[in-house]
């Protein structure tokens, strides 16, 4: 894809999100529809009328492509182009009407890579564009690869703290039983280590907090690709490490995200 189309693909995104904005903006203080609940998550109508309201304006600007969305998916399964959505990122805040949630939007492309052991290669989904709008606070953070992630237009660098004991991480608990289980262990040996721990509840925010220097560190156990996708490559080009793993679900991730310096340390509590 040219950088000439991926510069559209961003413009797309940034519209779609904007219009998801707007949305979530109008229902702020609107009795919520709860599709489904479980004890750490809530699922709301307003999420599906997102997506869809998003999904209409990225596939009439690139109708070949795929959708994978927190809320449903569409398309083919190997299309070489693949919207990765999250309409709202931070639903079970916005059900309890705290203003601090995001729509997400990554676009990735079908690439082979070499497969380390064969001469076989493999083929992975790269993330080429990237968007995480904060209706709340109007904060627009977009990325292309290569390129620098900027902030409402502004270029933006992680921070360049070193240290634990100055640093502010972000933690996520995710919203299984178990993964609340294994995490705490953790967040009780870092928490003593660290000049503050947030617990903010959207995992496209924190990553692009830790991209404009807010954040030192992310880490979460059980997040989903829609989640990290574009927050994950706006980190990228504002310098920082988007280390991932998959956990074994399906399209799940355990992240320890940083700036780049931080890393080894939080590790070294793991
Ligand atoms: C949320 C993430 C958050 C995580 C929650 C949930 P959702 O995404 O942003 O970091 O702790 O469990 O996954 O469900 O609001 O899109």
């Amino acid at each position: 894809m040219k950088i000439a189309e991926q510069k559209k693909a961003l413009a797309t995104a940034v519209a779609a999100a904007r219009k998801a904005g707007q949305l979530i903006r109008q229902n702020h203080r609107r009795v919520k529809t709860v599709n489904s609940e479980t004890q750490h998550d809530i699922k709301l109508e307003l999420d599906v009328r997102c997506q869809k309201l998003i999904e209409k304006i990225v596939l009439k600007a690139l109708p070949e492509s795929a959708i994978l969305g927190e809320e449903d998916s569409s398309g083919a399964a190997n299309a070489e182009l693949r919207w990765v959505i999250d309409p709202i990122d931070g639903t079970v805040n916005f059900s309890y009407g705290i203003p601090h949630v995001s729509v997400s939007i990554a676009l990735q492309r079908r690439v082979h890579i070499s497969a380390k052991s064969s001469a076989a290669s493999e083929v992975v989904y790269e993330t080429i564009v990237g968007v995480v709008y904060d209706p709340f606070c109007d904060e627009m953070w977009t990325a292309i690869r290569g390129q620098a992630a900027k902030l409402n237009g502004i270029p933006i660098r992680v921070s360049q703290r070193n240290k634990l004991d100055n640093a502010i991480i972000s933690m996520g608990f995710a919203k299984s039983k178990e993964t609340v289980e294994k995490t705490l262990p953790y967040f009780v040996r870092v928490v003593p280590r660290v000049r503050k721990m947030r617990i903010m509840g959207s995992a496209a925010l924190a990553l692009v907090y830790v991209a404009s220097g807010r954040f030192d560190a992310y880490v979460e156990g059980g997040i989903s690709l829609w989640d990290i996708a574009a927050g994950g490559l706006i980190l990228e080009c504002a310098g920082g490490e988007f280390w991932h793993e998959p956990n074994g679900k399906e399209f799940g991730y355990r992240i320890l995200a940083s700036n780049g310096l931080l890393r080894k340390p939080l590790e070294r509590l793991a």
